[in-house]
């Protein structure tokens, strides 16, 4: 009984440094591993700073845009010539000089036009809230749009058929920033 009480004392001090090595030896690798994710998750914050600038630049591109950097013009010479612009028919068509205006919204442009017809011709944008009737001669308008967006144009007088179908000649666009 002593010898097994002596040897199963003996052998008790044994198991109990080795759980701890295990022990230790596991501890060490769960903090090896809690070194690793935590570096990880440096990496990953870091990677994740480095890609959060991309938002940036748009932003500056809307403030850019919203300080009106883009010209535009405050005055437009133009005319309207009855048979002046080739057509895929291979005939002449009447024809605004000028038909994609760009505007600003809320800011009016001079429309310096020389209306060489012996009638009226407009340019007409009801999504736009624009109506100018255009008179023989040359005469000074005012292109006011109060919102922006891209809006259509036509002459809302008929003239040759074909320009009032066609953009660049009887029909255009208004683009307001
Ligand atoms: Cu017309």
């Amino acid at each position: 009984m002593a010898y097994d009480s002596h040897n199963f004392l003996l052998d008790e001090p044994q198991r109990t440094p080795d759980n701890r090595v295990r022990r230790g030896i596991s501890l060490a690798i769960l903090g090896a591993l809690a070194t690793v994710l935590a570096l990880v998750g440096v990496d990953v914050a870091v990677i994740n700073a480095a890609q959060a600038p991309p938002p940036r630049p748009i932003i500056t591109k809307q403030v850019v845009k919203v300080s009106g950097m883009a010209p535009v013009a405050s005055t437009v010479d133009l005319s309207v010539t009855p048979g002046i612009k080739p057509g895929p028919d291979g005939k002449l068509h009447d024809a605004f000089s000028v038909t994609s205006f760009d505007v600003r919204a809320g800011q009016p442009v001079k429309l310096v036009i020389n209306n060489t017809d012996n009638t009226e011709h407009s340019i007409t944008s009801p999504s736009a809230g624009v109506n100018i009737i255009v008179r023989p001669g040359t005469h000074t308008y005012t292109l006011l749009v109060k919102k922006t967006g891209t809006f259509e144009w036509y002459c809302n007088y008929p003239c040759d058929p074909f320009s009032m179908m066609h953009n660049g000649y009887m029909r255009g666009t208004i683009t307001s920033i």
